[in-house]
């Protein structure tokens, strides 16, 4: 018999600020690199996404009735600071404090993400996280955060996919165009996000003693694409690399030898202070959050042996053939099926996931993001039959309890998203939510509500502690 959930298991749902508001400019918001971007034709943009920002009573009263324990969202870092430093801006703080309110008052905890890939844009222009100062600058926002919200809100997350934001960093990263060796500046930008997340791990402890904070990095079980021992070699290499790079120095503040050795070949190797290193290890995080969409799998680039060259999920961004020791290429898996975005779906590799990082940490877990992406369809009566969301979710669930009863110290589980909101790349078309909002890419209707099948079905997952 497989373990139930554990007793106030946090079920949840997850949003973040710049994909959910809208408002982009109002009540004295500053840009961010997010309203700077530009994004390919025919997809929306992010002035009004879900318009959330004006209609989050309605949004969280639709979460209580779905019957969230917890909601994850973000702070707009450039809500609060609309220069990013200097000046504080209250209508800003007086948002979230509304927000955060309706939150706590419908019985839901917080859940709150310091900065979800929306860096305020006047940093950028002074260079962003390649400057050491915004380390400094986002410990001041992120102590201005635990000061006016720590009375309400329990849960902390520091930065949203540090790891996708360095392994794609010129999608999602923070990289001018242009920048000469890139490669090197975005571990440079990583050493920087490690010390401004360690920082305020120790100032969150300081001020909120009863407040628990972590990271939460995108983490994916990596498999070998075949028994060979170069291609379990190379998945070896690819985890040191895209998982534990991340999570050893969040913990234990240390590089792992593997990334280290291949920074290091590549020419990658960030500046690095031995003061530096002692503040990385000062700043322990209470649990881990991660999000989890699906696994990789990599093989050994053996020479002369071409693989096909078939777009390969995961690991496309990764062109790191050809050192020695540190070498893998991304390889398809045919053991698995794909969304319709060409995404794997891997349920299984969830519990993997989940069993290596609790082995490796020993810290309590929660998953903050995972979820199916789908076009959906809105029928006569304003019905969404998304069953392919319902049978996603309840597979990795079923996962996520046998990881449970594996005895990993799982304590919630958020979806993304626990309403429609804008993909960061493909637009309101790409759809996560159990709540339909009624827009199009560039026709925004009037933006209403429409509870999805999957909104019922997952209801009744939470009235059950996960009997589904
Ligand atoms: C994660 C991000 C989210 C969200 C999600 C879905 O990487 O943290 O912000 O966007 O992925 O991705 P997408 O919108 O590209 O489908």
């Amino acid at each position: 018999v497989v373990k139930p959930f554990p007793d106030h298991f946090l079920w949840g749902a997850s949003t973040s600020a710049y994909q959910v508001e809208g408002a982009w400019n109002e009540e004295g918001k500053g840009p961010s690199v997010i309203d700077k971007a530009s994004f390919h034709d025919g997809i929306t943009d992010f002035t009004v996404t879900s318009d959330h920002y004006h209609r989050f009573q309605q949004d969280i009263k639709l979460f209580a009735e779905l019957g969230l324990k917890t909601y994850r969202f973000s702070i707009a870092w450039s809500r609060l600071y609309p220069q990013g430093d200097g000046r504080l801006n209250e209508q800003g703080l007086a948002f979230y404090d509304r927000l955060i309110d309706e939150i706590c008052r419908h019985g839901i905890e917080p859940l709150v993400t310091l900065y979800h890939f929306d860096l305020p844009w006047a940093l950028q222009e002074k260079g962003g996280w390649s400057n050491l100062a915004t380390v400094t600058v986002f410990e001041r926002y992120a102590r201005t955060c635990f000061e006016r919200f720590g009375d309400r809100v329990k849960y902390w997350l520091t930065i949203n996919e540090q790891n996708i934001m360095i392994l794609k960093g010129e999608i999602i990263g923070t990289l001018p165009p242009g920048t000469p060796n890139a490669q090197q500046m975005l571990y440079q930008q990583n050493h920087h996000m490690m010390l401004a997340q360690a920082k305020a791990m120790i100032l969150c402890h300081q001020l909120l003693p009863e407040a628990k904070i972590g990271p939460a990095p995108n983490i994916s079980c990596v498999y070998a694409a075949s028994a060979r021992p170069e291609d379990v070699l190379a998945a070896n290499n690819f985890s040191a690399i895209r998982n534990w790079l991340y999570l050893d120095l969040a913990v234990h503040g240390r590089y792992n030898a593997v990334a280290w050795r291949f920074m290091e070949e590549k020419g990658y190797l960030p500046a690095v202070t031995e003061q530096e290193m002692a503040i990385l290890r000062a700043g322990k995080p209470d649990f881990i959050a991660f999000n989890y969409y699906a696994s990789a799998t990599v093989g050994a680039d053996l020479p002369g042996e071409a693989r096909e060259g078939e777009e390969v999920q995961q690991v496309e961004d990764q062109q790191l053939a050809g050192i020695d020791r540190t070498v893998y290429v991304g390889t398809n898996n045919p053991h698995l099926g794909r969304n319709q975005f060409g995404w794997y779906i891997d349920p299984v590799g969830f519990r993997i996931t989940a069993r290596e990082i609790y082995e490796r940490y020993n810290l309590p877990l929660i998953v903050t993001e995972n979820g199916l992406g789908a076009f959906d369809t809105l029928e006569a009566g304003n019905k969404v039959y998304d069953d392919y969301r319902i049978d996603y979710l309840r597979q990795h669930i079923e996962q996520l309890q046998l990881a449970i009863d594996d005895g990993v110290a799982l304590f919630g589980y958020c979806p993304w998203s626990a309403l429609d909101l804008v993909s960061t790349h493909q637009g309101i078309g790409k759809r996560y939510g159990f709540i339909y909002v009624n827009r199009d890419e560039h026709d925004l209707k009037d933006l209403a509500r429409y509870r999805k099948k999957s909104f019922f079905w997952y209801q009744r997952v939470i009235a059950s502690n996960g009997a589904n």
